[in-house]
């Protein structure tokens, strides 16, 4: 009878209030990957540039970028800036010369022969030193450029018909004169070149000294 009571209690709801939460777990370990996911769409075509589009329009502007002039735009329109201009050679003189009455181009006030090559300029400047005779005569040293082209030996005559000419003039009275020149002259690809210092003038020359120094440069 007794045990009948106590479990009518129990069905009754006599339990007591729930405990509070236990503590987290540990996290579990990491599952396995995944399959891969599908595809995803292609994306829309693109262009690039071609090297010779300087515009970046993408049509061939033959007027600007066919730098060829065979009236396509290709690779062999594209290229960089052109560099500096630069040094490409140095020739020069330093001689000198006894006595005499000299005129003309003196032994060894002259270069070496030099081919020039394309959009090249000659940058010279020769001077002449010269103790002279007033005695003798005149009183003046004259010097010019002399320009030899294509293995012209006689400076005279591969003058002739050429602009190379610039004349100073010292006086000699005092027993010596210097005179110096220079000039620039534009070069003409593949013709051979020889500078030299032409002297003359009134007086005797006890002796002369002639330097000069070209500086071949590609201009720019
Ligand atoms: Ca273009
Ligand atoms: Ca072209």
């Amino acid at each position: 009878m007794r045990a009948t009571v106590l479990c009518v209690l129990l069905a009754l709801g006599c339990g007591g209030q729930d405990g509070a939460p236990g503590p987290q777990g540990e996290p579990g370990e990491i599952g396995p990957r995944g399959d891969p996911g599908p595809m995803g769409p292609m994306g829309a075509s693109g262009m690039g540039l071609a090297c010779w589009d300087d515009d970046e329009n993408g049509a061939c502007d033959v007027a600007t970028e066919d730098a060829d002039g065979d009236g396509v735009c290709t690779a062999a329109d594209c290229g960089g800036p052109q560099g500096p201009s630069g040094i490409v050679d140095t020739l020069g003189f330093d001689a000198y010369v006894n006595n005499t009455r000299i005129t003309g181009v003196p032994a060894h006030c002259a270069t070496t022969s030099y081919t020039a090559g394309p959009n090249e300029v000659a940058v010279l400047s020769f001077q002449a030193t010269a103790t002279g005779r007033p005695a003798d005569g005149g009183n003046l040293l004259l010097a010019n450029i002399a320009v030899s082209t294509d293995g012209g030996t006689t400076y005279p005559v591969a003058m002739r018909g050429r602009q190379h000419i610039v004349v100073y003039a010292s006086s000699a009275l005092a027993g010596i004169a210097h005179v110096s020149t220079s000039q620039r002259v534009e070069l003409v690809e593949g013709t051979e070149y020889i500078f030299g210092l032409m002297v003359g003038g009134g007086t005797t020359m006890a002796g002369l000294t002639c330097t000069g120094t070209v500086t071949i440069t590609r201009a720019s």
